[in-house]
């Protein structure tokens, strides 16, 4: 299972390509400075769930499960996003069969520790399984095989999802167009997204439903067309509860971008979701920044972040939602394009000990 992940994803342009040195070496990280957060840090490891008045999330894939991911997992976050398991690759077997075991692991895992369930994802431009493949050219047999899918999926987590993301990543990188698909060149551009949206709604009338995109913080062009999709949709009635941005940001993003399209999305008055945050240390051209520097960076970047998600108003403060647990869960080392394998994105080093970025955002839910 765990080989499979990641394979079709070779998403290096997900990265932030900004200019290489533009976050170098503006202010250092505050503990080293500050004696009392020196001090903190040597202290109890608090909860992050405890500390923040709105959900703190992470991703999770059930590959991972175990004593030490486990510990953190359940007690960290007060909310827990499936990476893999509740999506179309995962669950729609090649024969039209549906396949439950994984997303079923991930919903126990929540109830048993208490945490809400964002499920992720119903539909993606990624999928192209060969059971609607059969059925291309059939408008209406394919429509209903969509609407049955999302039905069967969304039906099942009823009760247990707080939201699902229903179409992930609908906008093309050009921030002109939306993205194609099986399910657009079937059911309309605009088609395949309302019919989901409106079979999410029938199947769970209490799930929230979220729309996912990457790239806004650092494409203009793509959160401005992002945003103009989503309120043609509201307009025209689409049920739609929520916006998911997704951050994976890398060291190099200059200050001010992450802020900027939080407030943006803010600007249509849903809840807004940071839904997948993590700041990879890779570049994809050559840098001159060395390691330490590089951490300086992402330190900055987390606590951007985390300082922005705050001053959003308080009834759109859906999530905060960290993507991955340990450094060696994340995607940036174990997609198949990584080249360089001590990419340390995330809060929790391999080891699952908090690292510096973890302290970062404690000390914002402080308020220092
Ligand atoms: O982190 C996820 C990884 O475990 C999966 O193998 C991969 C393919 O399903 O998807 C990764 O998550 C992606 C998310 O679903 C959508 N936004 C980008 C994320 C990182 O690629």
């Amino acid at each position: 299972m765990t080989a499979a992940r990641g394979t079709r994803l070779s998403r290096r342009s997900v990265l932030t390509s900004a200019l290489a040195l533009t976050a170098c070496g503006r202010g250092a990280t505050r503990a080293s400075a500050d004696p009392a957060q020196a001090a903190a840090r040597r202290g109890p490891v608090p909860l992050l769930r405890d500390l923040a008045p709105f959900q703190i999330g992470t991703e999770i894939v059930s590959d991972d499960f175990g004593p030490g991911f486990d510990a953190v997992a359940s007690t960290q976050f007060s909310q827990i996003t499936s990476g893999y398991e509740l999506k179309m690759e995962y669950i729609l077997q090649p024969d039209g069969r549906l396949r439950f075991e994984g997303g079923d692991r991930i919903a126990a895992f929540c109830a048993a520790n208490h945490q809400a369930l964002h499920a992720h994802t119903l539909i993606w431009y990624i999928d192209n399984p060969p059971s609607f493949q059969k059925l291309e050219g059939d408008r209406k047999a394919f429509d209903a095989a969509y609407g049955r899918y999302i039905q069967a999926v969304a039906g099942r987590y009823a009760g247990q999802a707080r939201a699902w993301d229903v179409v992930n990543e609908p906008i093309n990188d050009d921030g002109e167009t939306l993205r194609e698909s099986i399910w657009t060149r079937n059911l309309g551009l605009e088609g395949h997204f309302i019919r989901a949206h409106e079979a999410a709604r029938e199947a769970d009338p209490h799930a929230l439903l979220f729309v996912n995109e990457y790239g806004l913080e650092s494409n203009p062009k793509k959160r401005a067309k992002f945003l103009n999709f989503v309120e043609a949709m509201l307009k025209r009635g689409v049920p739609i509860d929520g916006i998911g941005t997704q951050n994976h940001v890398n060291f190099e993003l200059p200050p001010g971008q992450i802020t900027a399209a939080l407030r943006d999305a803010a600007s249509l008055g849903l809840p807004v979701h940071l839904s997948e945050f993590d700041c990879s240390l890779q570049t994809d051209g050559p840098s001159l920044m060395a390691r330490p520097d590089r951490l300086k960076a992402q330190n900055r970047l987390y606590r951007e972040a985390l300082e922005a998600f705050v001053a959003l108003p308080e009834k759109q403060q859906y999530a905060f939602t960290i993507w991955g647990v340990r450094d060696k869960d994340s995607w940036l080392r174990t997609a198949t394009w990584v080249k360089d394998h001590t990419d340390a994105p995330l809060l929790f080093d391999d080891d699952a000990r908090p690292k510096e970025t973890f302290w970062t955002l404690a000390d914002v839910l402080r308020g220092r």
